[in-house]
This record gives C-alpha cells, structure tokens and sequence, in this order.
C-alpha cells in the first residue's frame, strides 16, 4: 500500500486540465448521430399511446406503402428473432439477508423488445418501421394502424398492492415483483423500550434522466461473416454485448459493441434498451446499416425513469436524542417491467438507513411493485438518495422532538473517526470516516451561526421573507462492488474491473481501461496515474475504452466505481510493469534485482542513483529483446483485473440557506457549502465538476422536477416546457472543500465521487425549506418543493387554502 507514496507524484493530485475537452468543445468529439454508413436506413419505433391494453390488431399495410419505407415489423414479426426476453441481470426473489435462503422464483416477467400481445405503459414499443431517411420514418410511424383494447390501469404504488389491482403481468396474480429483507439486532426490543421514536412518511417523486445527449444507435452488420458492430450511446458497452448477444441467440464474439463519445447518461443509459436489440435484428435482417436516433419526447417516455418511493421511516432514540434503531419499509414502483438492475436499485441504500450515525438495531425492508408507467432503474445515487433523504429528514424531526439543534443532534450520534474497514449497525463494514472534521468546515464556510442570526431576526420581525437552514451529514456506498457480495445479494455478474498497460518501443504508453466514461473524465485521470506510476509524460498516454473489441473487459461506468475498482485495476496494472521492469534493469544494469528500487520516475540501483534505467528505455529493450534476462518475455504490456474487497463510503456535509417567499411560495437559494470527502483525490477540478453536476441534479430534484401523470397513465410532463430542469440561472454558485480520510479499500485511498452531490443535496434543501416555514407550523413538503406546493402547504397550516 505504500508503494504509489514512494513513487514520484507529478500528476495524481493536481488540477490538470481535462484532455477531452478540446475535442468535446470545438464539435471534434464523434457521438452517435455522427456515424453514419453508406446505404443505411432509418428505424422508427410505434409506441403505444395508452398505458396499458390488450393488442388486438397491428396491420402495417398502409405504412408499407409509405415512402422511402423499407419494412415494417410487428411484435409478432419480430418474434423469433429473440432468443429471450430482454435482460434483468438482478432478479431477486422475496427473501431475507442474509439468514434465510429463499425457494421463490423471482418474478421476472417477459420483456420482449416489442409488445406481442400487450402494451403495459404508454411508450411501450409496439411496432417497428425501417425507412431510407428519418422524416420517412417518422411519417411511417403515423401510418401504422394498431387496435388497442383499453385495460383499467394501475399507476399508484399503493393501488397497485391493493387486492383487485389490475395485473400488469396477469401470470403472477399481483403486482408485487418481491419483497427483501434485512435486519440487525433486536429491532423490536428497541423500538418497544426506546423513549423516543419518530415515525415519518417520505415521497421521493419520479424523476427522468435527461442527458445532454438522448440514446442512440447504429449497427453494421456483415453478412459474409456475421459479424456486427453495434454502436450505442451506452454506458455499459461490455454488458450490453454479453446480454444482448443471449437476447439475439448470436455468438457473443460475433457481436461488437461500441460507446462512441457519449453526452452524459446519469444512469440512464446503464441499461441494455429494446431499441438496441431491435436495430441488431432489422439490420441482420435487411443486410444493410441501420440507424435510430432518440427524439426528446421518446426519451422521456422510453428511456428508465429514476426514483419513485414511498419511505416509511422510524428512528428510536433516548429521551437526549441518542440514536438507538433505525427501521425503515419502502415501496419501490419498478414501472412496468424489470429492467437491467431496477429490483436492486433499494438494495443500492439499504445499508445506509442509519446514515453516519450509531445504532444497536437496524431493520430495512423493500417492496417492488409492478405498475402501468415507464419501467424505472438507475438514476445517479440510485437507491441512496433515498436513504440519505429519509435519515436525513428523519434526523432533522428527532432533533425537534428531543429538543436540540439539527447540527448538534448530528453530532451526538456521529459514529467515531476509523481508519481500518469497521463493522456498522446494518451489517456492513464502512471503509474509514471521520465525520466531524467535515461538518465543522462545512459550518465554518457556510457562517452557519451569522445565519442563524439573521434567521432570528426575520423571525421576530414578522418578514415576508423567511430563512431557513439545511442540513446534510450524507453517507454512500460506492465503488462497485465486490463480487462475492454481489453474488450473495443475487445480482448477475462481478464487480471487478480490468486495465492493460502497453508500453511502446518508443515510449509511449497505451492504457485501456475496462470502465466507459461518458462526461467523468477518465482519460485525464487514468493518465494521471500511469504518468506518475511509470514516470512518463502525461502526454505520452493515451487511454482507450468503451469498444469490446478494443478493451480489456470490464464491467463499465455506474455506481461511482470507475476510479476505485478501474483506476485501482490501472494501478496494480502500472505494479506488474514496475515489476517486470526491474528484472530487465536489474540485468542491463548489472546489478542485483534486490538492489534496483523505483525512485524520482526511474529504476535505480541502491546507492548509485546515476546507474538508471527508465520505463521507455526499458521498453525499448523488451521490445529488440536483444539481451533480456533468462525466462523473462519480450514485451512490456500488463493486465490486472481487480475485485475490490469492500465499497468505498465517502461522505460529507452539505448546508442549504434558502429564503422562501411566504406571500408567494418561491424558494430561492441563498447559499450552498459542500464538504466532501472522497479519501486521496486525483484531480481536484474533476471532483469539483462531479460535486457541482451533483449538487444541480440533487436540487432539481428538491424543488423542481417530477414526472407527472394524468389518470389513464399518460405521461403529462412529457417535455422540456412541464418537466422542470433547473438552469444555471436557477442555481446559486456553490462552495465546495474537501476533508480527506483515505479508504482502506484500494491502495490509492479513493473513494467514488460521481454522485455525492446527487445523494447529499435534497435533504439540505428540503430541510431549508421546511426550517424556513417552522414559524406556520409547517412540519412537511414532499418534493418538489414548488412555489404552489410552498403556498399551500402555508395556506394549510393557517387552516386557510389547501
Ligand atoms: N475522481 C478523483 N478522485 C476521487 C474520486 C473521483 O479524481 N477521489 C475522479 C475520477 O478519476 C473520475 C471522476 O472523478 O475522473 C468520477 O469518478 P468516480 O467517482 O469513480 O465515478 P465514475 O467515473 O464511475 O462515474 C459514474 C458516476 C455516476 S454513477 C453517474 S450517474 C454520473 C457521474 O458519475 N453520471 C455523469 N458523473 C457524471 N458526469 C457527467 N458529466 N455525466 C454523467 O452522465
């Protein structure tokens, strides 16, 4: 673990400006709709306008006369192009962890690219057309004519569990997809003893993912061969080519996946999409190159949405406000059917319940409910901004009850500063934390008593205008993830990650990472740490990724695992080299290989640090291999594939100051401080990125979006004029700092930073909101909170409007 300390660090640490920008700013960089082939034609998807219904009729006559149209597809037509349904790769069964085994199925209902018989959510794919151009695809979408027989549907969480719900999926008899358990020490002993118990309920709204950048696919495929290259804007090229290749029953070496420059994905597109399986087939149908390019309002009703929970949240804690159990049972709308991950999406938070605080009892249950709307899945902090908002707010209600400060509750219950891998309530083991540190700079940067201050004052002079104050002492769980711990949770594959190091003879180096980045800048970090590990240029290394036939595998970009299980794999990848290295230097340099020591970039013998040999010369050597030592192969290239032995838990303090309107409702932000800790850093301007991008998304998710629905199931917010994404204008600037409490996960000490904003931020704000209407006895705000929902919520209070 000391070894990258000993090493010369130039690179890892510094601000150093991201490589990938040149390209993605001056309109180099290639993405999806950039890629076009010679004779390629256009799909377009039918979808279903009605949230649920029997499919009676698709005749495909009329748009077959169409022009420029090529073919047209039922989902009958399609039907035996699919050797299965479309992948869940986390199937869970109701069960207990970890004592009881189950002998239940998972309820894992079939999810074929396009509908057969039934359209279970408006958007469901129902038909495809292929034509020469897009506009020509487009009209021939209007042409198809399908009969659709109406169903009663079920859009509520609740409604759903209801007896006599309509069925989504008729073959399970309810909608329930399982119920998982998991509980630590004698939960019902302290909940019946403890003095103090605060029970609350939480919503967190649906929220859609909206990249820069919406889906998109082209594939070439050539019938001589068979081969076929899919190209995607995915996050996940590597699980798309496994999972994919078993939906379309074709060797998996046949099947080619490539993620070209990708504008954001926020988990969105951590998923394996029918519009993928459906452009492979059409073009291994027609022999020729397909293209399918998602339009906005496709993207909100057709790519996962994120989110959409009820929370049932109790803390036990001593008449001083100790907390002494956390139990929490949450309903999860997993939308029509189970895509890639969504069962495991609750299981992402449910460790995390009792936040950074000490507990001696822990019980967390989940529920997955089938209903008539847009399946759901991963969105950035996926299952943990859930987690976070309940302990979080639920802290904040225990505060009031016994009595204390929200900061100074906080701090009574903070589990105590570690260092080594330590055994929490839940039943994990967090990595390191020191939870004070942070939240004293956080209160330093935020004047946290000038505000409280002025609060005060406003207070007493009755203004329309009242402050509140947020706060955030947040945990995640990322990095992942251990594959054994995977495998005992039942989730379909491993949570390693792979890197090859190739040095040139000329002394270049070539990194190929398995993870694919698509915003976090890989490129520049993964450069940073093989320019330090192997005492190269920055300049000299390239990093390639996101192209199965090109890269190591791996297991992708989600879950803020990139840089602790791929950039750690890069790590012990630059070791094998630095080993190899030094037989060779050791030879040529006459010296016994125990006397050679990496130092100041170079390989040097003890006590005569002329007597030198650095990683490209060494590289040319292995490549003439001229002279090597006895047994030692030519070449200078590496691989290491690294299964992490636990997550990563950064953690922080984030503070909300808003001002709310109490005449109209608005909340404005008066002022955001961060502190995070995400152990050693490689680039701090990439972290502050991260943070900032998360901080956005968590307060888009406090005070302006939701996906909204009419009673029949359409989708209302169903564009960029209802669904409300904050801008900048909407947005304050934010202070941001750092505390570093390395992990002992990995030897570089990261921990993830990709959605630490997203999880920490909504209970601050919300927590602002609320503080801010403590005066009118408001106690609670679902999200978003909005100017009406403020106004109202108010109104009630007085017992006036609602
Ligand atoms: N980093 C660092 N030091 C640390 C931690 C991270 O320098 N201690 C750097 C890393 O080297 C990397 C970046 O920060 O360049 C993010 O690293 P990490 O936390 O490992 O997260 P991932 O790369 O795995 O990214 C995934 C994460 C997730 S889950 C979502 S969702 C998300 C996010 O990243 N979606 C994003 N950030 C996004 N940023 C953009 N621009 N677009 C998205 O879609």
């Amino acid at each position: 673990m000391a070894q990258v300390a000993e090493r010369a660090e130039r690179y890892v640490g510094g601000g150093v400006p991201r490589k990938e920008d040149p390209a993605l700013l001056t309109g180099q960089a290639k993405f999806i709709d950039d890629i076009s082939f010679p004779g390629m034609a256009w799909v377009g998807i039918v979808r279903s306008p009605v949230a649920h219904a029997r499919i009676t009729s698709v005749d495909l006559a009329r748009v077959r006369q169409m022009p420029g149209v090529i073919a047209a597809y039922s989902g009958a037509d399609l039907a035996d192009d699919w050797a299965g349904g479309l992948p869940c790769a986390w199937p869970l069964a109701t069960r207990s962890f970890p004592a009881e085994p189950t002998t239940a199925d998972p309820r894992l209902p079939d999810h074929w690219p396009v509908a057969k018989d039934k359209a279970r959510f408006a958007g469901d794919a129902v038909a495809v057309v292929v034509a020469d151009s897009r506009e020509h695809a487009k009209d021939a979408i209007e042409a198809a004519d399908v009969d659709y027989e109406p169903l009663d549907a079920v859009l509520d969480i609740e409604a759903a569990l209801a007896d006599g719900a309509p069925l989504v999926h008729d073959e399970f008899g309810d909608n329930e997809a399982y119920t998982w358990s998991l509980e630590n020490g004698d939960v019902e002993k302290v909940f019946s003893e403890a003095p103090v118990v605060v029970k609350e309920r939480y919503l967190h709204p649906r929220l859609i993912p909206n990249a820069i950048e919406p889906r998109g696919v082209v594939v070439q495929s050539e019938p001589a061969t068979g081969d076929v290259t899919l190209y995607s804007a995915t996050q996940i090229p590597h699980i798309v080519r496994t999972t994919l290749s078993l939906t379309l029953g074709m060797p998996e070496q046949k099947l080619r996946v490539v993620a070209p420059a990708v504008g954001g994905g926020f988990g969105s597109k951590l998923n394996v999409y029918s519009e993928e399986a459906i452009c492979v087939a059409v073009a291994r149908k027609l022999d020729r190159p397909i293209k399918w390019i998602e339009e906005r309002s496709e993207n909100y009703v057709a790519t996962i949405h994120g989110r959409g929970v009820i929370q049932d949240m109790e803390i036990a804690a001593t008449e001083e406000g100790r907390t002494l159990g956390f139990r929490v049972k949450l309903y999860a709308d997993m939308g029509a059917y189970l895509q890639l991950v969504a069962p495991g999406i609750p299981l992402l938070g449910a460790w995390l319940y009792h936040g950074v605080y000490n507990a001696d009892a822990y019980r967390f249950e989940a529920t997955g409910v089938f209903t008539n709307r847009t399946p759901t899945d991963a969105y950035r902090g996926a299952g943990r901004p859930e987690a976070t908002y309940a302990v979080e707010r639920a802290m904040d209600v225990l505060a009031k009850r016994v009595g204390k400060d929200p900061v100074e509750i906080r701090r009574l219950n903070f589990i105590p500063p570690f260092n080594e891998a330590t055994p929490i309530a839940s039943g994990l083991q967090f990595d390191s934390g020191n939870y004070e540190p942070t939240l004293d700079k956080a209160l330093e940067l935020f004047d946290y008593q000038g505000l409280r201050r002025e609060q005060q004052a406003r207070r007493s002079e009755g203004d329309a205008k009242q402050i509140g104050i947020g706060v955030s002492t947040y945990i995640e769980m990322c990095g992942l993830a251990p594959s054994q711990v995977l495998g005992a949770l039942k989730y379909g594959a491993g949570g390693w990650d792979a890197a090859t190091v190739r040095c040139h003879p000329t002394g270049k180096v070539t990194v190929i990472t398995g993870t694919s980045p698509h915003g976090q800048g890989h490129v520049t970090s993964w450069s940073q740490i093989a320019a330090d590990a192997l005492g190269v240029p920055f300049e000299d290394i390239e990093v390639l990724h996101g192209d199965t036939a090109v890269s190591t595998y791996g297991m992708d970009t989600y879950g803020s695992r990139s840089l602790s299980v791929g950039g750690v794999a890069l790590h012990f990848a630059t070791e094998k080299i630095i080993a190899k290295a030094k037989k060779i230097a050791a030879h040529e340099l006459e010296a016994a290989e125990e006397d050679v020591e990496w130092s100041d970039g170079a390989l040097r013998v003890r006590g005569a640090p002329d007597r030198a040999k650095t990683i490209p010369e060494i590289a040319f050597s292995a490549w003439t291999a001229h002279g090597l030592p006895d047994g030692v192969e030519p070449g200078l290239e590496a691989t290491f594939l690294f299964d992490p032995p636990n997550f990563t838990f950064p953690a922080g303090a984030h503070l909300c100051a808003v001002e709310v309107d109490t005449e109209t409702g608005a909340t404005e932000i008066l002022r955001y401080v961060a502190v995070d800790d995400c152990g050693n850093v490689i680039n701090p301007t990439i972290v502050e990125g991260q943070v900032h991008g998360g901080i956005a998304q968590g307060i888009a998710e406090a005070l302006f979006e939701e996906a909204v629905y009419d009673e029949s199931g359409n989708l209302q917010s169903s564009h960029m004029g209802y669904y409300r994404i904050p801008s900048a204008a909407e947005l304050p600037g934010f202070v941001t700092d750092r505390t570093t409490t390395p992990s002992s996960t990995n030897p570089l000490g990261v921990k993830g930073v990709g959605e630490a904003g997203t999880i920490a931020a909504p209970p601050a704000v919300v927590g602002a909101v609320l503080d801010a209407l403590e005066p009118f006895g408001v106690t609670d705000i679902d999200m978003p909170a909005t100017p009406e929902r403020v106004w109202r919520a108010i109104g009630e209070a007085k017992g006036g409007r609602s």
